[in-house]
């Protein structure tokens, strides 16, 4: 209960929650190609809080829906403040992870509409990540929430593919953009026949279907190698960079082997 109470004030405030920010790198020309918010707690007590600490908290009471909005904006307007610097002139996919509460949420897809043309963000550039479990609860209204955002020119990617228990059911049930390979298989690959096999089963699968792919979870020179051979070009992990706040973003071009 303190904890949900904490939250509700640092909801309320503008340095207490912070966006960390985690590149995509393209597996053969190193260059930055996008980027995960994840979300901080500097708790003024008790430290930098990772999520898992305090997700489920804001799940059970509903302070989820207005700490993603919270992040959502706050990534927005980094973005923008990266264009107006200089440092971002290309395109760039912002990714934003998405709790399942936003699809009940009745004024969700109003100020998203909203928060796109206050920031004139083009098409193709904010995507929302959803894994499976997201859509399990109300199939329905999350098809619409997700039509309706697609129309906005807001894209979908699923998060942890490969996880959760009926993943081509959910292929081919929504429209996704983007299919996130869960670490899973990436911490594998390289060094199990069967991890390789799987990676490779997506691709095909994605490559079939129109669908972009990010690797995440690499962490070694190795995984990146077969990753590329096998024609997965963006990757996200440890082994480019670790999520960091804005100010400690590289954007340089990241050393490729
Ligand atoms: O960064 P870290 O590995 O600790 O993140 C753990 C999990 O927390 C991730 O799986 C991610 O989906 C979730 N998460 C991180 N930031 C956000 C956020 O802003 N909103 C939601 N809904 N989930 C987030
Ligand atoms: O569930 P989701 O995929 O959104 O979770 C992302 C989480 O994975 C974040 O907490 C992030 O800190 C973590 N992460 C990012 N890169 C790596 C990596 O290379 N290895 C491991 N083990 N975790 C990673
Ligand atoms: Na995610
Ligand atoms: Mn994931």
């Amino acid at each position: 209960l303190a904890l949900e109470s904490e939250l509700r004030r640092a909801l309320e405030e503008q340095d207490q929650l912070i966006p960390y920010y985690q590149p995509f790198v393209h597996a053969i020309t190193g260059e930055l190609v996008g980027l995960e918010t994840l979300v901080r707690w500097r708790h003024p007590e008790r430290g930098m809080l990772a999520p898992a600490t305090f997700l489920p908290v804001a799940e059970e009471s509903g302070l989820i829906v207005r700490l993603d909005r919270y992040m959502i904006e706050a990534a927005c307007r980094q973005l923008t403040r990266w264009q107006l610097s200089g440092q971002v002139t290309t395109p760039l996919a912002l990714h934003i992870n998405l709790s399942s509460s936003n699809f009940h949420d009745p004024g969700f897809v109003a100020w998203l509409t909203q928060l796109v043309r206050q920031h004139d963000l083009q098409p193709g550039t904010l995507y929302l990540e959803i894994t499976e479990s997201a859509l399990i609860d109300e199939p329905d209204t999350a098809a619409m929430v997700m039509a309706a955002l697609r129309k906005l020119g807001v894209r979908l990617a699923l998060d942890d593919f490969g996880t959760g228990y009926s993943a081509l059911s959910y292929l081919h049930r929504y429209r996704f953009d983007k299919l996130k390979i869960d670490r899973a298989f990436v911490s594998e690959v390289d060094s199990k026949g069967e991890a390789d096999a799987i990676v490779r089963a997506i691709l095909a699968l994605a490559e079939a279907l129109g669908l972009e792919v990010v690797a995440e979870g690499v962490e070694t020179e190795g995984q990146l190698r077969r990753l590329s051979e096998m024609g997965c070009h963006t990757l996200q992990g440890f082994y480019f960079a670790a999520p960091a706040p804005a100010e400690q973003l590289d954007w340089s071009r990241l050393a490729l082997p």
